[in-house]
This record gives structure tokens, sequence and C-alpha cells, in this order.
């Protein structure tokens, strides 16, 4: 225990709790991890989290191929993804309830925003809210996110639970990509000439997370529409 007449100490700051202050690593030209920056929303982010799960489940989706995803998936906004035989699009209505997505939550795209903000985006206003649940072994191959009608606008991603492993490649499937480890409460924000280069998820690890478990989920914002 700290005493009140100490003065605190590197030690110290390290020791009374394990949240830290939040670091912007840049990991290409208009790219940005912000570390641990949704770690002070994580508490206001879990029950909304829930209440959008109830009316949108998690479900695994066939792609135009016929592989199905190990990736669960969900969404939240005007605008959901989804992949089915017929191909990738951003719908209105969750083809599984026949019900519009649930509303994007205040407190989703405040984050998104502030996060966007952080990276040196201005004005973000997401639509789609992509929902991405990894349980171990799961993962996402590499990849081009071309589906958004502008690729002017950014994307946010926030990473919670087990820690993952991201891959950030080039703008052809074979270039070399970079390995940038993932932890619950970072953020990504990419942009710019960065927005169209190949990224993906190595299969995802075996642990357990104190609040979220054995999964990892991933929320990714977009302005879709
Ligand atoms: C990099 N999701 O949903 S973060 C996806 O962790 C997706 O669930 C991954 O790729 C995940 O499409 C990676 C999001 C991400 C999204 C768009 C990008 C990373 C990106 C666009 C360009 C570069
Ligand atoms: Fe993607």
């Amino acid at each position: 225990m700290r005493s009140k007449a100490m003065p605190p100490t590197t030690f110290d700051l390290l020791a009374d709790d394990d949240q830290q202050p939040a670091r912007t690593e840049q990991i290409g030209e208009q790219s940005f991890v912000l570390r641990g920056f949704a770690l002070p929303w994580v508490e206001q982010l879990l029950p909304v989290l829930e209440k959008i799960l109830l009316a949108a489940p998690f479900r695994q989706m066939v792609t135009p191929g016929g592989f199905t995803l190990s990736v669960g998936l969900s969404s939240c906004g005007t605008l959901g993804w989804t992949t089915d035989r017929s191909g990738y699009r951003y719908t209105r209505i969750d083809p599984v309830s026949g019900q519009p997505w649930p509303a994007m939550p205040e407190v989703f795209s405040e984050l998104a925003q502030a996060a966007a903000r952080e990276a040196g985006f201005h004005h973000f206003e997401p639509d789609a809210c992509l929902i991405n649940r990894y349980l171990p072994g799961a993962r996402m191959s590499l990849h081009q996110d071309k589906d958004e009608r502008s690729y002017d606008p950014p994307i946010v991603s926030v990473s919670l639970g087990l820690p993952a492993m991201f891959l950030f490649g080039g703008f052809e499937r074979n270039d070399k990509s970079q390995r940038v480890p993932l932890f619950h409460g970072d953020i990504v924000v990419w942009g710019g000439v960065d927005r169209l280069r190949y990224h993906g998820v190595l299969p995802l690890k075996d642990g357990y997370h104190p609040q979220l478990g054995g999964q990892r989920i991933n929320f990714t914002f977009r302005t879709a529409g």
C-alpha cells in the first residue's frame, strides 16, 4: 500500500493498478495503434454489447466460395456486413432476424470518433460496426476491405479480450506483412494511403481473459454507405 506521505515512484505507478497510460504507435504512413485507448470505456461497452448480441447473436457466415468463416459475426449500426453464397455486401436488415441491425449505441460511436480524432482523422461518422468474435483457433485470412462506398473515411478497430497477432500487409496479397500484437483495450486506426492494405489475424491462441473469458471480440467501425 502506498503511504500518502511518500511521493509516488515509478514502481508505484506500475504496481498500483494495471492500467497504463495510452500510447500511440505508428504502424503505417496513416495507421496508428492507440495502446489501451479503450480501457476507460470497457465497463460501459460490455453491457451495451450484451444487449446487441441478444438481438443479433454471433453467427458463422459462408463466403461466396462456400467456405464457412471461423470468426463469428454480428453488427450494429444502420448497415451490417454480411456474406453468403451470393456475395459480400452491407444490408440494413439482419438476414437472420429479418429486423434492422441494432442501432449503434452512442458510447460506441463516441469511442470510435475519439480514437479517429486522436489519430488525426476528424469528423469520422461511422454507420456500420462489425462485431467479430474469435474463439481459440479462429483466424482471418489476408484480405482487403473493399465493400465500402468510399475509401476516404478511416476504419477504427477496437480489440477486447484475448490478445491476437494482427497481420498488416501491403497492397498486393503477396507483399510481406508485419505482425502487430493487439491486446485488450487497444484501438487501431487505418486511413488514407493505408486503407486498402491487405490484413488478417493469425489463429487465436487459447487463454483466459478476466473480463471476456476465452475469446477475443473486435469492433470494426466503418463509414460504409
Ligand atoms: C487494416 N478484422 O473485420 S481489425 C475485418 O481483428 C477485419 O477482427 C480484423 O479485418 C479483426 O475486416 C482486423 C480491422 C481492420 C479493418 C480494416 C482494415 C484492419 C484494416 C483496412 C485496412 C488495413
Ligand atoms: Fe478487414
